[in-house]
């Protein structure tokens, strides 16, 4: 089950640590949609190549695409670089959609006021962050996990860097979320 929160504002310390407020402010799921736009279903891990969720999904939302990535050292090339890309704040042009199969991370995610909410990952939690928001990922403690990554046609992973707000996906996620920028 996916767990969210505001996070603090410790830039000095690890970022795969939870970074709680304190006290700790959760957010359950209606509030991350009506604050991000963030989408989650929950699949099942064990039954989900037989179960139909999964496939019910991508054909409802049109996922023609989907691959695995793995993130550890032994796994990922370039791993220090990329790890250091994911947690760059940036945007995509069309929707980040991760099924967690192993492992767990943070996806952190700017609410329409701009507060980080941190998203914490685990096996079976299916994640869909909207195009055009600003957000980030990084790798917890135990600096594993595994997720298939879905995508409508052929993919595109371009990072957009904070700032990239003449996009127009990103003035169209705004407009979507009712935000005058
Ligand atoms: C991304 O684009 O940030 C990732 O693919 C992170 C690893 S998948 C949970
Ligand atoms: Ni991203």
């Amino acid at each position: 089950m996916v767990r969210a929160w505001y996070m603090d504002d410790d830039t000095s310390t690890d970022q795969r640590l939870e970074h709680h407020q304190n006290p700790p402010h959760f957010v359950n799921l209606d509030e991350l949609f009506q604050l991000t736009g963030v989408e989650y279903f929950p699949i099942s891990i064990d039954s989900y190549k037989s179960d139909g969720k999964l496939e019910e999904l991508k054909k409802k939302r049109g996922y023609t695409y989907e691959d695995e990535i793995c993130c550890s050292r032994d796994t990922l090339p370039n791993y220090e670089e990329k790890l250091k890309s994911f947690f760059k704040e940036h945007l995509h042009t069309d929707e980040e959609i991760r099924f967690i199969l192993e492992g767990s991370g943070y996806f952190d995610v700017r609410d329409k006021y701009d507060k980080w909410i941190r998203i914490e990952v685990i096996p079976g939690d299916l994640l869909i962050v909207p195009a055009g928001i600003y957000h980030r990922f990084t790798l917890d403690e135990k600096d594993y996990i595994k997720a298939k990554r879905l995508f409508v046609g052929e993919p595109v992973w371009t990072p957009h860097n904070r700032p990239s707000d003449d996009l127009p996906c990103r003035k169209e996620y705004l407009e979507r979320m009712q935000i005058t920028a």
